[in-house]
């Protein structure tokens, strides 16, 4: 990241999970219903196992925002593990208690043999703990505070999914101008699809993975709506906006692909039915009327919509476990079995919307800069006309 960054820490079943973000600039106003409001919505979904009816992740303000505002300083907070209670021996800093039970056997698609090999691990809890997906609940924290920046520059993001194991979603949200409005509607739902035919059909799969001990992927949409031309860059890879964007995606636990636009789908095209025709009228500036581009080009954002898709595999934790190997023994056994989640795709799409939040706050402070909020609403006015 160029200008904001943030960094976590915290195990599944630590006291904690720590966040710190610094770059977000001073007088943005920040709403603590609206960051648990978040942090809740990521705790939903059909499919989830039995930790979240034991968590109620709720965001911990330790630095960096007084009466509701930002000052310019670092943010630090931390969501609190309410499991923890349960696991105070068993993870303890300091002391080791007389009897550990070891996890020796490492789930095939999960961090546990590359991990315990790299990290040279005897007990693979040391890596699993932090391999966990429970350290996104404080990146949504982070990234609500990044999300508010954004709306106070009237940049909006919304996401639903589009696919659980064989059943798709038909809804088309690249013309939803609401995206407030089309959460709320995701939201609603078990599942967060805005097709009803296809959100019993996402329901009834969940349900296919339960009964049968297994685990079901998907993909989900993420948009985002009001951003200014020219964030991110075509001169340089890095700095490139597509680029930075799959980055985020991709380092969300279990997430494998990631398509801008019409994304894979573009390799079956004819270039005509891929590119937007471009058009200028005084009211608008320069705009376009498809949406192909996904709202880059050239690593640039065009001014219309952000439109991000994002593969996850199935959860790796099978209740029938696949073949594995005991580190210990090196006898074939089945893998490790934990208490886990059947399906975590409408969880990941909430996780989505905070990680572009940062991405894109951090796109916005590289080309406005600015140390308040003022500064950079300002700055961004000229660019709004969209024409040169
Ligand atoms: C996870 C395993 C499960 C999930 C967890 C991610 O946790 P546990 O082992 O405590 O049952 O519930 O996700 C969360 C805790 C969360 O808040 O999203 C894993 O192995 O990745």
């Amino acid at each position: 990241m160029e200008r904001l960054r943030y960094l976590t820490a915290g195990e599944s079943h630590g006291r904690g999970l720590v966040g710190i973000l610094e770059g977000i600039p001073a007088n943005v106003p920040i709403s603590k219903d609206v960051l648990n409001h978040h942090l809740a919505r990521r705790q939903k979904g059909f499919g989830r196992g039995g930790r979240q009816l034991i968590e109620k992740d709720e965001a911990d303000v330790l630095t960096g925002i007084r009466f509701g505002m930002t000052m310019g300083s670092p943010i630090a907070m931390v969501v609190w593990n309410r499991d923890w209670d349960n696991w105070t021996e068993r993870m303890d800093v300091w002391q080791r208690p007389e009897e550990v039970r070891e996890v020796t056997v490492p789930r095939p698609g999960h961090a546990d043999l590359s991990g315990a090999l790299k990290y040279r691990q005897k007990d693979i809890r040391n890596i699993l703990e932090r391999a966990s997906a429970r350290e996104t609940a404080i990146r949504v924290a982070l990234g609500t505070v990044a999300r508010q920046f954004l709306e106070h520059l009237g940049i909006v993001i919304g996401s639903h999914v589009i696919q659980i194991h064989e059943a798709k979603s038909e809804f088309d949200a690249t013309q939803v101008e609401d995206l407030n409005a089309m959460n709320e509607q995701a939201d609603a739902s078990e599942v967060r699809c805005l097709d009803s035919k296809a959100e019993s059909h996402m329901i009834s799969q969940i349900k296919e993975a339960m009964l049968t001990k297994n685990t079901a992927g998907g993909v989900f949409e993420i948009i985002a709506r009001g951003l200014p031309v020219g964030l991110g860059t075509h001169v340089h890879w890095e700095r490139k906006l597509d680029a930075r964007i799959a980055q985020a995606m991709m380092s969300i636990q279990a997430m494998k692909g990631v398509g801008i636009g019409l994304g894979f789908e573009a390799g079956a095209r004819w270039g005509s039915e891929c590119h937007d025709a471009i058009y200028h009228d005084k009211e608008r500036g320069f705009y376009r009327k498809s949406t192909g581009s996904g709202g880059t080009e050239g690593g640039m954002s065009t001014g219309e919509p952000l439109i991000v898709r994002v593969a996850m595999k199935p959860i790796s934790t099978l209740m029938q476990p696949l073949d594995s190997v005991d580190l210990h023994t090196k006898e074939p056994v089945e893998a490790h079995i934990e208490r886990s989640d059947a399906c975590a795709v409408p969880a990941a799409s909430v996780i989505g919307e905070a990680v572009l939040a940062l991405t894109l706050a951090d796109a916005v402070l590289e080309k406005f800069g600015g140390d308040s909020l003022e500064e950079i609403q300002a700055a961004m006015q000229w660019n709004r006309d969209n024409t040169l």
